[in-house]
């Protein structure tokens, strides 16, 4: 940790704000270059402290970079975390206001709802599968509170690892009775193929974001509660989306969840 707490609460007054008024700030790393994990984990905890006092509720939680290529690429070892709140729901079906972002992004996701509790430690998958109630596809909605895309692990880390909201089915499935490695994921753009995937995109299996997820959450203190509703991390590469563009995320044998930008 490098930051006090001063700090820390006036970075997240910062990005809070440049959410709110869509106008973004310089990359966190540029004025503290020595950002450490810590720092940028009670950045996050801080900027969730500030939206609950403001009445929004935490309506999930997330993983981010959870393809072993990306995690290559970026040179971490573990995917990156974050909360998701109720402003941001979308059902499929939605039209979702453009001028909400900044700079909106889409990716399809496999998502869970917990029956119980978990708390990291944790092993490996068989130990969460049973805390799993249903599993439900999804779209993340990311956008990044910082300028020209400037893109560092912490930076991102600070700003909720870019969480700007989500679009839920209305289907709800039994995790253990699908093959949720082999699940196949198409992201249509007006109507064109754009992204492809499987479930084995995330971290060769996507309950092992459920098992880093609350390991991380272990580690600080925390747990996964009962009835969490989890966005295990994207599938496809996110794409950027703009006025008018009807994204439609088709889960194979599942079904498909649709939104349209205006
Ligand atoms: C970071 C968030 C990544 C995912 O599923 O990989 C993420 C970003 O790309 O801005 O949510
Ligand atoms: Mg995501």
């Amino acid at each position: 940790m490098t930051l006090d707490q001063e700090t820390v609460d006036f970075l997240a007054a910062q990005l809070e704000l440049a959410e709110h008024q869509k106008k973004p700030i310089t990359k966190i790393t540029d004025r503290y270059p020595n950002l450490d994990w810590d720092d940028a984990y009670a950045i996050q905890t801080a900027l969730r402290f500030r939206k609950s006092e403001s009445g929004v509720k935490i309506a999930g939680l997330k993983a981010g970079l959870t393809s072993k290529a990306k995690m290559k690429q970026m040179k971490v070892e573990e995917p990156v975390f974050g909360f998701l709140c109720d402003y941001g729901a979308y059902t499929t079906g939605s039209v979702i206001p453009l001028k909400n972002y900044i700079a909106p992004r889409v990716e399809a996701e496999i998502a869970f709802i917990t029956g119980s509790e978990i708390a990291g430690p944790i092993q490996d998958i068989e130990e969460v599968l049973p805390s799993l109630k249903f599993m439900t596809p999804g779209i993340e909605i990311l956008d990044s509170r910082y300028q020209n895309f400037q893109f560092d692990l912490v930076s991102v880390v600070a700003d909720n690892t870019s969480a700007a909201g989500f679009v839920v089915g209305d289907c709800l499935l039994a995790p253990t009775a699908l093959d949720l490695v082999g699940l196949k994921v198409v992201v249509e753009k007006n109507g064109r193929v754009i992204e492809e995937g499987t479930g084995a995109a995330v971290l060769g299996h996507p309950v092992e974001s459920v098992v880093m997820l609350a390991n991380n959450l272990g580690r600080r203190g925390e747990v996964i509660p009962a009835e969490t509703f989890i966005m295990t991390g994207g599938i496809t590469a996110a794409t950027a989306v703009e006025k008018g563009d009807n994204i439609c995320a088709v889960f194979e044998d599942i079904g498909s969840l649709s939104v349209k930008f205006e």
